[in-house]
């Protein structure tokens, strides 16, 4: 079967590695201007061929090229994954200012968290005609999205769904409190840095 892509794939996977490239050096900089790298790890893929034909049904939209280059705008996924949540907002506030990208759409799903207890800062931006998905996270909020893509999410859940539902959102709040404890435990030693 041809690849839903095209002969876009080489493109993609061509792009996909630039932005890995131009977020490198964006993180560099933030490294050498406050002495601390920002970034925990850093992942990028383009979809699936599977998984962006499921898409595309789930949307009840064609599956072609067109749909899964303009439509879907996630066809090349990346995610930066920090290690506290100022450093989601700064390597946020540096890319976008970094004048690289078309920023086409921001979803902050730390402020505005899902029902499920989903959080993640999410930018679709665009570069030399293709878009692109940038989802920006905590560890926590990594490790949490993770797991829960793991046990359920897009599949049928067996169990008793309301209350497998309840504990992953418990679970979310939970890691989210830790991810403010946490961050305030390093500015108390930012803070003792700077007064020392
Ligand atoms: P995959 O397999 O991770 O790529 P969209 O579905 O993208 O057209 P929507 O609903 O506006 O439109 O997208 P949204 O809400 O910004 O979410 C897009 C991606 O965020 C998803 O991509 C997931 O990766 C992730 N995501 C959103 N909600 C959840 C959630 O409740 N749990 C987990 N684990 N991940 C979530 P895909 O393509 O759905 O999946």
């Amino acid at each position: 079967m041809e690849s839903i892509y095209g002969d876009h794939y080489n493109d993609l996977v061509r792009i996909k590695d630039d932005i890995l490239k131009e977020i490198a050096c964006i993180r560099l900089e933030i490294s050498e201007r406050n002495g601390i790298d920002p970034i925990e790890h850093c992942l990028a893929r383009i979809k699936t061929d599977e998984s962006m034909r499921e898409k595309c049904r789930r949307k009840n939209i064609p599956v072609t090229a067109e749909s899964a280059l303009k439509i879907c705008k996630d066809a090349i996924g990346i995610r930066i994954v920090c290690s506290f949540i100022d450093d989601v907002y700064a390597f946020r506030d540096a890319l976008v200012n970094s004048g690289r990208y078309e920023i086409i759409e921001e979803k902050d799903y730390i402020r505005n968290v899902k029902p499920s207890g989903y959080r993640s800062y999410h930018l679709i931006i665009r570069k030399e005609g293709y878009f692109a998905e940038i989802q920006i996270r905590t560890i926590s909020q990594d490790t949490w999205a993770s797991l829960e893509h793991h046990i359920n999410y897009k599949k049928n859940v067996h169990g008793d769904r309301e209350l497998i539902r309840k504990e992953l959102r418990r679970c979310a709040d939970e890691l989210a409190a830790t991810d403010i404890s946490m961050q305030t435990i390093r500015n108390m030693i930012i803070g003792a840095d700077r007064k020392a």
